[in-house]
C-alpha cells in the first residue's frame, strides 16, 4: 500500500513525463517545419520515450493500491529562435525532470518505501544516461557553431543517433 504524499508526488510525475512527451513533440514538429528533419526524428523518438516513462509510473502506481490520476498539462511553446536555444530548453528540461526524480526518492526515504525507491532507481539511471546525451549535443552545437553547414551537420548527427537508438532498441 502507498502512502498518500507518495501517491501525490507520483502524479505530479506522471504530469511532468506528460508534459514532457507534449514539449519534444512540440519542438519536433518545430524542427520538422524549419529544416531540421533528423532533430525532428531525433525528437519524435524522445517524446515517445517519455509517454513510455509515464506509462510506467501510472501502472506502477496503480499495482501499488495507488490511482494515477490524470492532470491537466500546459499547451507547450511552439515556436523557437534557433536549433540552440531549443536544444539549451531540452537540457533545461531533463536537468528539472532529474531534480523532480531525486526529491521523489528523498521523499521515498522519507516515508521508509522501499519499493518506491528501488523503481525509482530504474529513472535515477536514465536521467543520467539522458542529461548526458543531451548535454552532447549541446557540446555539438557550440562546436560547430550557428552557421548552415553546422546545422547542416548537426541534424545529420542527430538523425545518426535516432536510427541508432531505433536500433538498439529492435
Ligand atoms: Fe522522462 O526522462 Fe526525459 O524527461
Amino acid at each position: 500500500m502507498i502512502s498518500k504524499k507518495i501517491d501525490q508526488a507520483i502524479n505530479d510525475q506522471i504530469k511532468l513525463e506528460e508534459q514532457s512527451s507534449r514539449i519534444y513533440m512540440a519542438m519536433a514538429s518545430w524542427c520538422g517545419v524549419n529544416g531540421f528533419p533528423g532533430a525532428a526524428k531525433f525528437l519524435y523518438t524522445h517524446s515517445d520515450e517519455e509517454r513510455m516513462h509515464m506509462l510506467k509510473f501510472v501502472h506502477f502506481l496503480n499495482d501499488r493500491n495507488g490511482h494515477s490520476v490524470l492532470q491537466q498539462v500546459e499547451q507547450p511553446k511552439a515556436e523557437y529562435r534557433s536549433i540552440k536555444e531549443l536544444f539549451d530548453e531540452v537540457l533545461k528540461h531533463e536537468q528539472l525532470v532529474s531534480s523532480r526524480i531525486n526529491e521523489l526518492v528523498d521523499l521515498c526515504l522519507q516515508e521508509k518505501d522501499h519499493t518506491t525507491n528501488n523503481f525509482l532507481q530504474w529513472f535515477v539511471t536514465e536521467q543520467i544516461e539522458e542529461e548526458s546525451l543531451v548535454q552532447d549535443i549541446v557540446d555539438k552545437i557550440k562546436l560547430l557553431g550557428e552557421s548552415m553547414g553546422g546545422y547542416f551537420h548537426i541534424d545529420m548527427y542527430l538523425s545518426g543517433l535516432a536510427d541508432a537508438e531505433a536500433a538498439a532498441e529492435e
